[in-house]
């Protein structure tokens, strides 16, 4: 029986593919999420890059979360990556272009308001070509659960909070995307990968970044936050 454990952050979207696909295997997992704001010592020893998500298992650690889930791919049933060489690769392929996207929108939380149309029509134009891609679903390849759709998962879950505001609410035109999401957001793994004040606490974390355009529009929705920095219930 495996047992790993995964070094993590509540928020962290490339923590959340690690556990997806275990959570997809059946394989047993403790979570220790740690203060990126203040980095401990052993963590810093231990990840090369300085960042989540870290599997420990077998008494060694790896780092970087698509080698990780290729590894979790390599030693545990079900496989979740096409068997065909050539889908396999697209998948592959599919799965660096989720990076880039929450690359981008990484960049779009933080937009000041003057970077922000560029910043949304940058994230915009990539989920348009994401709809393209789709096929009927309701996964990324039809009816079964791939690696490619448990990475998109912490993608799509951004809209939790986004679709709070008009201007970056998932465009309703993308009916592909907003019934692939639907699917993925139901999917126990995915559900599981977070704890249930996700929402809330993505929330709190746009509203505390300086200068954000989303941040100030989502303070001005609701009461301010409490001293503390948690949040007020809503
Ligand atoms: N390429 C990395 C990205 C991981 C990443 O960016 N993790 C963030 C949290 S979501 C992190 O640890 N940031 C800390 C830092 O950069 O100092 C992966 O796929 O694992």
């Amino acid at each position: 029986m495996i047992t790993a454990q995964l070094v993590s952050h509540p928020l962290c979207p490339y923590v959340q593919r690690a556990a997806i696909v275990m959570a997809e295997k059946g394989i047993a997992f403790t979570r220790s999420d740690i203060d990126l704001a203040n980095k401990p010592d052993w963590f810093l020893r231990l990840s090369p890059l300085g960042k989540v998500p870290l599997l420990q298992i077998d008494g060694q650690t790896l780092f970087e979360s698509a080698p990780i889930v290729e590894y979790l791919e390599e030693i545990a049933e079900p496989k979740l990556h096409p068997q065909q060489p050539l889908q396999r690769a697209q998948h592959r392929a599919w799965m660096e272009f989720a990076s880039t996207l929450l690359s981008d929108i990484a960049v779009l939380y933080r937009a000041t308001p003057e970077g922000f149309d560029e910043a949304w029509q940058r994230v915009q134009q990539r989920l348009e070509t994401l709809e393209q891609a789709l096929g009927e679903g309701p996964f990324f390849s039809g009816n079964t659960f791939h690696l490619v759709d448990a990475l998109f998962a912490s993608v799509l879950r951004y809209w939790e909070v986004f679709d709070l505001l008009v201007e970056s609410r998932l465009p309703a035109r993308l009916v592909r995307l907003h019934a692939w999401r639907q699917a993925l957001l139901q999917r126990r793994s995915v559900s599981s990968a977070v704890a249930p004040d996700y929402p809330l606490r993505l929330r709190d974390f746009i509203e505390a970044l300086p200068g954000s355009h989303l941040g100030t529009r989502l303070r001005a929705l609701h009461t301010p936050l409490s001293p503390a920095g948690a949040a007020a219930p809503r």
